[in-house]
């Protein structure tokens, strides 16, 4: 064969490997044009049977057939391996992306991971405990009566194992109570559960973060400095905060915590319902019954403890009217907020 003709042949062999439709019909090219007993070899061969004058460019003819060949055989295997059978044509370049959205933070989630933010930074450290607890660490050892016919017991979820489902956080820091000496700064954010009909402000599963401190010569005023600390982080610098009396067996003196309304500052809206401030948390000094059941010396120790509802403070931040949006997994709701 001489240059003319071998060229042709590499036009009609580069065609075939092309039009090849599948890894085996590009195979049966490969073999018929380079395999050992293809025509490449028969190429080859022919060369030396060439008059001189027509050898040299025979030559590089059967070169560039062998490359030519070689990689339009490979071209075309990629082609066929990447797209299957589908013709590279018919997919459209020019359509959007699929995109998959990025989740978002719940805002039950947002407020948990600020207080422990804010609390962390005077020095508070997150503690975790069971949400199965026993009587004595829920009720007991916070000088709360198990089996008295008050509301606790008929708000609670009793096991058929006698213990029950932590109905706020307080048992973690008994437990941390007794296994560490004080000085102790804790909090305890996490998920709560009392027997509560839900409506538009309960909700039989919640979240509590509670804190506590225990030093020598702790008081009021020490709780109220880190409340106002967490207020004005949590609400605006603006926020201030009041103490009111209250009742709790596990401090005294007991009292409930308003923040100032970060709404209209103060002055009466619907939010504060015409009163200016809004009730955060329960709070007070640690009962020293408490002290003498964790087997801390109530004489040598004292200390604070604050308990607040996550949701509640979700709510109050993000203006939601209703605790049950918080749980039915709107995304249209959910995505406003994080
Ligand atoms: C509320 C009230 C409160 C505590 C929680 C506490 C914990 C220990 C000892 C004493 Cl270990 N007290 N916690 C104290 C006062 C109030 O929570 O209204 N929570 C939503």
């Amino acid at each position: 064969m001489n240059a003319g003709e071998i060229d042709r042949l590499r036009g009609a062999a580069l065609e075939e490997a092309a039009d090849a439709g599948d890894a085996s019909a590009l195979e049966q090219v490969r073999v018929r044009y380079l395999g050992r007993k293809g025509r490449l070899p028969e190429i080859m061969k022919g060369l030396k049977a060439l008059p001189a004058e027509e050898r040299a460019a025979a030559g590089r003819a059967a070169n560039a057939f062998k490359r030519d060949v070689s990689a339009a055989i490979d071209e075309r295997r990629t082609a066929l391996t990447a797209g299957g059978s589908v013709r590279r044509e018919t997919a459209d370049l020019t359509l959007p992306g699929a995109w998959r959205e990025l989740g978002r933070r719940h805002p039950v989630s947002m407020i948990m991971e600020e207080a422990i933010q804010v609390f962390g930074t005077l020095g508070f450290t997150v503690a975790d405990g069971p949400d199965v607890e026993t009587a004595y660490h829920n009720f007991e050892a916070l000088n709360t009566p198990a089996h008295h016919p008050s509301l606790d017991e008929q708000d609670t979820f009793w096991l058929e194992t006698g213990e029950l489902l932590r109905t706020q956080t307080s048992p973690v820091q008994i437990r941390v109570m007794e296994n560490r000496q004080p000085p102790v700064r804790i909090i305890t954010p996490g998920r709560c559960y009392r027997r509560d009909t839900t409506d538009a402000t309960h909700s039989a599963n919640f979240h509590q973060i509670e804190g506590l401190a225990v030093d020598r010569r702790l008081s009021l005023a020490d709780l109220k400095g880190v409340l106002a600390y967490f207020a004005r982080k949590t609400m605006g610098p603006r926020t201030a905060v009041r103490f009111r009396p209250h009742f709790f067996p596990f401090t005294e003196p007991s009292v409930e915590c308003d923040f100032s309304c970060h709404i209209c500052g103060g002055s009466g809206c619907r939010v504060c319902k015409q009163s200016g401030w809004i009730e955060i948390a329960g709070a007070g000094v640690v009962d020293p019954r408490v002290f003498e059941k964790v087997g801390y010396d109530p004489e040598l120790y004292s200390g604070y403890a604050f308990g607040m509802g996550v949701e509640r403070i979700a709510m109050v931040k993000y203006g939601i009217p209703d605790i049950r949006m918080l749980y039915e997994n709107d995304i249209r709701f959910l995505e406003q907020f994080g």
